[in-house]
């Protein structure tokens, strides 16, 4: 583990954002000057239990696909901690498949704090959302909503109040947002995965037949959304 990529992968992008950030004024942050970069969660893999080595599967495809159609963008999987199963899943099955890690690797940190402690500029970040889109709840959903005050709340009601397994909906956050003020992001990409939860609602009971599909769904929604907000 001391010798992961991912520890690699931190420095190099630390010191190049550095540079970004010594070259770029604030009121500049966020613009088109700064590496277009997704900073996206495991999506289901914690409170919705879903399966770790299946998800990496799809997450590594899900890049693969959408990486040629990224031009200089960047996709980046983020988790709490150094010892993140799916971080080491994903990182060894993109190695294995010679995914240029420069545009896409993985970072340990917290993803509402990228840029601030991590050195890590990402403009838009993706959240593991509920159907409801609405605060609170544990994991990213409450991070992410915490972080943003309830800007984000009362931009997410103009775009959606309801989300569909598989679905996601972009929501670009004001300028007074603290999370687009502070951590340079301008928008948030909410996403639902499927759910193996018997506690949560629309449990799928362990078919993975479905949840499959409908994990491979909402990475191409995500990964879509991001598109529309770089090209
Ligand atoms: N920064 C980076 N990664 C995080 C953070 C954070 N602050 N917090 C959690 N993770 P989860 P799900 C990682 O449970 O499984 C909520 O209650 C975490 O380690 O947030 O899709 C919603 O309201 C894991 O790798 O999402 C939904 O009801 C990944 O984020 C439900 O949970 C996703 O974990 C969604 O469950």
């Amino acid at each position: 583990p001391g010798s992961s990529s991912n520890e690699a992968a931190n420095t190099t992008h630390n010191s190049n954002e550095k540079t970004e950030n010594f070259r770029i004024s604030p009121a500049k942050l966020g613009s088109a000057d700064v590496v277009p970069t997704l900073a996206f969660p495991s999506i289901s893999t914690a409170d919705f239990q879903f399966d770790l080595e299946k998800a990496s599967d799809i997450i590594v495809e899900k890049a693969e696909e959408f990486l040629p159609k990224l031009g200089t963008a960047r996709l980046v999987l983020v988790d709490l901690s150094q010892g993140s199963k799916i971080l080491s899943l994903v990182k060894a099955k993109a190695a294995q498949k010679n995914i240029d890690s420069a545009k896409f690797f993985t970072f340990v940190g917290d993803i509402t704090k990228l840029r601030s402690e991590g050195g890590l500029h990402c403009n838009v970040i993706a959240n593991a959302t509920n159907w409801r889109l609405k605060p609170g709840g544990g994991g990213v959903n409450a991070a992410i909503f915490k972080a943003a005050g309830p800007d984000l709340e009362t931009a997410t009601r103009v775009r959606a109040n309801t989300l569909v397994p598989g679905k996601a909906v972009v929501v670009p956050l004001p300028s007074t947002c603290p999370l687009h003020n502070a951590e340079g992001v301008t928008h948030v990409i909410h996403v639902l995965g499927p759910n193996m939860n018997p506690n949560r609602p629309d449990n799928l009971n362990n078919d993975y037949t479905k949840g499959c599909k409908t994990l491979r769904e909402a990475y191409t929604s995500l990964f879509e959304g991001f598109l529309s907000v770089v090209q």
